[in-house]
């Protein structure tokens, strides 16, 4: 059970559970298109023991026992995904009948337990056939997914609480682009200065595209790390400063003052999409709030010689099953940063959790999201304005490039029967919410 009441975030505070379609939909065939992922995790080496999201949590047809889960746990919303390729098969033009119906089926599904729908647009699944012609490297993908948000707002914005275009630009950009480990897997720097200006033109177009039709309560979701120094040196603290504006401030510089940091810039001057500097305004378009996913924190130390410019290393505190430092603290320091230095609208933690070894009791688990919540109370304390906390994640679930081997969820599945069984975490948020809705 967790150590502090309801009542201590007060009356109008959200709280709600995140997934995403590609990790727990499966539900193939139906008229859905191919995506990136289809591809990257059936190509061998990508992804631990070659797992796909062919089947996941089979979320397409088991949806009706997921909700109860979420209105059972006492949970006011539920963070979820549109898959692009389930309602556009070919990313742009005819739109799938199947894919609507079954959003509709899904939001209405919400509605009648009286579960608020937070949704986001884009969650990793790009349409291949956009990959084919460029991805996020091109710079048509803004009106692509600007006519796809559209469609969305025309056809769901009326029972939408919220919606986020993208999920974790970093992801979308450096990770896939840079790093290569995750869809569409490369390692080039022209491609990731694309995709990051890119990813960040196409939130603003659809933005605009969402307001013109009509959606209410716009967002972006961007995941954040507390950066730290290795040491006092000044080259790992000109590192730090590197990794922080690599990782955070490009996006929040980006989204909310229409401004990338110099480090960034100048590094890839060459590789940034020519006058990238005139979309400024588009990719700084007002928002209604921003959410942020924080796992960590990052430290940084300078490269060495003939190496990268910087490098990360891992720190000694408590780690998750996946290798992550167990860091609350970092989290209450970027909320209250982000109040501080960036902006003003209300900010939520759209995700927060931690992957565990398999098993229904998880205690580690109850004690990191009691940690964290604590840390989101004394942010709030310290004047960020905070309206609400989604747990990552409503069920274990496909962790990308980690396969199936790494277990987010509140609630377990047994992947081979497709049996949910709520662990201790799901019951403590039960204790904490139950009745209060
Ligand atoms: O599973 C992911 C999610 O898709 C995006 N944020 C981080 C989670 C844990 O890695």
């Amino acid at each position: 059970m967790f150590s502090f009441d309801r009542r201590d975030f007060g009356p109008d505070f959200t709280f709600g559970v995140a997934t995403a379609a590609y990790q727990i939909e499966g539900g193939q065939g139906h008229g859905r298109g191919q995506s990136i992922w289809d591809t990257f995790s059936a190509t061998p080496g990508n992804v631990h023991n070659g797992d796909t999201g062919l089947q996941a949590c089979n979320h397409y047809e088991l949806w009706p026992q997921d909700l109860d889960l979420i209105r059972d746990g006492g949970f006011d919303a539920y963070r979820f995904s549109f898959a692009w390729p389930r309602l556009i098969p070919e990313g742009t033009g005819a739109v799938n009948q199947e894919g609507v119906d079954f959003y509709d089926r899904l939001l209405d599904g919400m509605l009648e337990r009286g579960i608020k729908p937070y949704a986001t647009l884009y969650h990793w699944d790009l349409p291949s056939t956009l990959q084919d012609r460029g991805g996020w490297m091109n710079r048509d993908i803004a009106h692509w997914f600007g006519d796809y948000a559209t469609l969305v707002a025309d056809k769901f914005g009326d029972r939408l609480a919220a919606t986020a275009t993208i999920n974790e630009p970093w992801c979308v950009a450096f990770l896939s682009h840079y790093l290569g480990i995750h869809a569409p897997g490369y390692r080039d720097l022209r491609a990731a200065a694309h995709a990051m200006h890119h990813v960040l033109f196409a939130h603003g177009t659809a933005i605009d595209a969402l307001r013109a039709s009509g959606a209410k309560n716009l967002g972006i979701v961007l995941n954040l790390e507390k950066s730290e120094p290795f040491s006092d040196k000044p080259e790992d603290m000109q590192a730090c400063d590197m990794g922080d504006a690599l990782f955070n401030r490009f996006y929040l510089g980006g989204v909310l003052k229409g401004q990338y940091p110099e480090v960034v810039t100048n590094w890839l001057a060459d590789y940034l999409p020519e006058n990238y500097q005139a979309d400024m305004e588009v990719v700084s378009r007002p928002l209604d709030w921003l959410g942020i996913n924080y796992y960590t924190r990052g430290i940084y130390k300078a490269g060495e010689a003939g190496g990268p410019a910087i490098q990360q290393v891992k720190g000694d505190l408590e780690k998750t099953d996946i290798g992550w430092e167990i860091y609350p603290k970092g989290l209450s320091d970027l909320l209250v940063r982000v109040s501080s230095e960036y902006t003003k609208i209300p900010l939520y933690v759209t995700e927060n959790g931690m992957a565990e070894v398999e098993g229904d009791d998880d205690p580690r688990r109850v004690q990191y999201y009691d940690d964290h919540l604590k840390a989101v109370l004394a942010a709030r304390e310290l004047g960020a304005d905070i309206r609400g906390y989604f747990a990552w994640s409503l069920l274990d679930n496909y962790e990308w490039a980690e396969g199936y081997n790494k277990r987010f969820g509140l609630v377990h599945v047994d992947y081979e029967t497709q049996k949910r069984t709520p662990k201790a975490s799901y019951r403590s948020f039960q204790g904490l919410l139950h009745n209060t809705r």
